[in-house]
This record gives structure tokens, sequence and C-alpha cells, in this order.
């Protein structure tokens, strides 16, 4: 067409707009009907990818085209290879067959434009987001903990061959992204660093509880070398509410970019912090107390089911799936899982403490406007995350969880919570 100046895909990365995502789409997919007429909007509101939503406004059919930029959205500071998006693409492949349902479809990855074209799971919405409206899914804790035996389990050394495995942490290599979450996670919160961005309210107790404290930095380094060098499993590596997509009954992980060999717990740590976020945003915010009174509870219920289900599910797998030898004498796997449940803990504590201090909040503490009470929110996640960091060598059970939860509110909401006397019936009054 005179004028019309077509663009190369096929050469060289360039970071697509909307117009040039719609050029691709005609070019160099063949996902729609050939009389198409496509819409695309850019829909991410992560810290470091594009998200173009593409629908065909003849047919309704839609896909997600997902494409890493070279730097991190939240700051260009971040400098971070579009390789990314390659583990990404691969992942999801492997967890759709390890955990089948719960992952998106991958339906192409392109190497040149580092961009992979996936399912649009538009139906589903952003879990953070269903919980900031103190939604409930009962099925949740059922899924995710699917997910989570099935994905630590089956592709650690206690079932694959040992070769194999080790040519999976050489694919799954990842170490730009890493080093995002060593510094962010295990490094910057716990000293007055000057990337870190802490609420004014927070800023003294931060240095008082947190900075200060030298056995916390000593516990913290030791967690940050696990982190660094003890390859169990294949991880999600970044699994927040903000990760998971969800309906009534369907939950999908999504955006496994950190993908990586590192420590089991980190991935159900992640988890349980989320909730834990999802819990003080609730109690901070629900303003009728009948209505706290019943979401409260289901939250607290969800981080037992999380714990307990996945332990149930990890040691029932094992029986089905171990393959290494000298992992079948007796006790084993249980020492086994009891790491990976210290592990749980002490990173339940690290992504609590660093939501607070570090660069990436989220939305569940900074979305509280009275001043007051997003100081008192956040306190409660610097003392729980302290505590679950110090004493994660104690912490094994869903109630255990529960209970420092409990604990920590206690402390900035007089009367809130019974934490004595801590199960699944889970007794809360309900003044704040
Ligand atoms: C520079 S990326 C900041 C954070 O966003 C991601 O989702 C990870 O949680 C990371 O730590
Ligand atoms: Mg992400």
């Amino acid at each position: 067409m005179e004028g019309t100046h077509l663009k190369d895909f096929t050469s060289a990365y360039f970071t697509m707009n909307e117009a040039d995502v719609v050029e691709y789409v005609q070019n160099r997919l063949s996902v729609f009907n050939d009389d198409a007429d496509l819409e695309c909007r850019e829909i991410g509101d992560g810290n470091l990818n594009y998200v173009f939503k593409v629908v065909d406004r003849k047919s309704g059919e839609s896909i997600i085209i997902k494409q890493a930029g070279p730097v991190a959205r939240i700051s260009d500071a971040f400098k971070v290879s579009p390789d990314r998006n390659r583990i990404e693409s691969e992942i999801l492949e492997l967890q759709g067959e390890l955990a089948p349902g719960f992952v998106p479809k991958v339906y192409a990855y392109d190497p040149v434009m580092n961009c992979c074209v996936m399912d649009d799971l538009s139906d589903h919405e952003i879990m953070r987001s269903a919980l900031l409206n103190y939604k409930k899914f009962p099925l949740f804790a059922d899924h995710i903990t699917t997910f989570l035996a099935r994905t630590l389990l089956l592709t650690s050394d206690v079932v694959m061959g040992h070769k194999e495995k080790k040519e999976r942490v050489q694919q799954f290599t990842n170490p730009e992204l890493c080093e995002i979450t060593e510094d962010l996670v295990y490094t910057e919160p716990f000293y007055d660093c000057e990337q870190n961005d802490v609420f004014e309210g927070t800023k003294e107790f931060a240095r008082e509880v947190i900075w200060n404290d030298e056995k916390l930095k000593l516990e913290t380094a030791k967690l940050k070398f696990d982190f660094m060098t003890k390859a169990q499993s294949l991880l999600h590596g970044d699994l927040h509410t903000g990760s998971i997509f969800i309906k009534e009954d369907s939950t999908k992980i999504i955006d496994p970019e950190f993908a990586f060999y590192g420590p089991a717990g980190y991935d159900i740590g992640n988890v349980v912090a989320n909730l834990i976020f999802a819990y003080v945003h609730a109690h901070y915010t629900i303003e009728e107390t009948e209505a706290r009174a019943d979401y409260l509870p289901y939250l607290e219920e969800t981080i037992v089911q999380v714990v307990e289900l996945f332990s149930e599910k990890f040691l029932q797998l094992w029986n089905e799936t171990a393959a290494e030898q000298t992992a079948t004498l007796p006790k084993f796997k249980e020492w086994y899982l009891d790491s990976i449940l210290e592990d749980t803990a002490a990173v339940t504590g690290l992504e609590l403490c660093r939501r607070v201090i570090g660069i990436a909040h989220v939305k569940d503490l900074t979305s509280i406007s009275d001043a007051k009470d997003r100081t008192a929110a956040e306190k409660i996640c610097l003392i729980a995350g302290k505590t679950f960091i110090l004493d994660r060598t104690s912490i094994r059970t869903g109630d255990d969880f529960v209970k420092v939860l409990r604990h920590s509110v206690n402390q900035f909401s007089k009367g809130a919570i019974n934490d004595d006397n801590t199960n699944s019936s889970h007794s809360i009054s309900t003044a704040r």
C-alpha cells in the first residue's frame, strides 16, 4: 500500500505500542479470522511488563500479548533482560503439564519481540482487587495448594532424575530477576537504604523495630543465602495475589517471570503474606462490625487451609511419586516438609516487611486512606513479619501462622482478637 510503512517484527526487538500490536497480530499470528476487526488496549498495571489485550470486535474473541521491556515500568533503574519472557513462556507450559488447569495457555512465544501470546482471562479478576472488595473464594485454598504441592514437589530431586533436574536448573537460571528479589526482599528492607520508600508515619517504627535490630539482620542474611543457594524446587518466584487471576470456581496463576530453582517455601510464604495484607486491609477498612466479623475469620480460615492442605497434599504426593531411594527412608519426608514450612514462615515475614519498607508496595496498605490506620496496619505487618522471621523454627501449623497474625494485630488494636486460643473456630470479637 502506498505510503504505508510496515514494521519489521522479525529482525530486531523494539517495544510495541497498541497500533504495533495490532499490526503484529495481523502479520505474525493466525489466531483470528482473516476479516477480524481488531482493537488493542494496554492493560498492564504490574511493575515490569506491557500487557496488551487484543479483541476482534466482530467475533468477540480475544487474546493477551505480554511484552517484556528492557527496563522495569516501576523504575528505569532496573535493567531487566527481556529473556524473562522466554522463562515465563517455558515455565507456563511446564506448569500447565504439572498442574493442569491452573495456568493460562500459551499459544506462541516470540524470541525476537520478547513477547508471548496467551489466553485472555478477563472473565477472572485479579485476586488482590477482589480481596480489597472483600470477596470470598472458598475453593482458593484447595486450588492453590494443589498447584503448590505439584509444581514444587514434581520439579524437585525427590521425584526427578538428578541430571534432568540439573538441566532444568540451567534452563531456569534467572540472574537479573533473582537479583531484584535478593535486593528488594532480602537486603534493602533491613537497613535504611536510599531506595526504600517508607510511609512517613511508619518510618521511626521501622528504624526502631527493624533497622536497629542486629539479630534480625543476621537472620535475614542467612535467609538470603538460602534463597541464593538452595536449588530445591522450580518456583513461580513472585506468587502474590496480583499474580493470581480468580473467579468462584477457577484459579489461574500468572506472571511467573521470576521463576528459578529456589527454596520451596518461597512461593507458599508469598501466598500467606499476601492473605495477611488482605486481612490487615479488611481490619482497617470494613466499617461495619458484622461484616468485619464475617470477613476476617474467612481470611484466617484460608490461611490455615493453605498451610494444612499444602502439608497434606505434599506428603500424599510424595508417597505416590518419590523416586529418589534415600527419600523413602522413615521420617525423611517429615523432615523435608518441616524445612519447607520453616522457610514458609521466614518468607511470610520477609514479604510482610518488604512491602512496607521497600520500593514495591501493595495496594492493600497504600489504599488505606486514613494515615493513622495505615500506620497501624503497617506496624502490624512489620511486627508480624519480624516474628515470622525470628520464630520460624517453631511455626509449623496453620494455627501457628494465625496466632502470630492475631498477636500482632492485638498490639495495635486493643481487645480486638482472642489470640490465646487459636484454632480453626477463629473466635473474633469485633472492636478495632
Ligand atoms: C522492580 S520489580 C518490583 C517487584 O515487582 C514484582 O512483581 C516483584 O514482586 C518485584 O519485587
Ligand atoms: Mg508480576
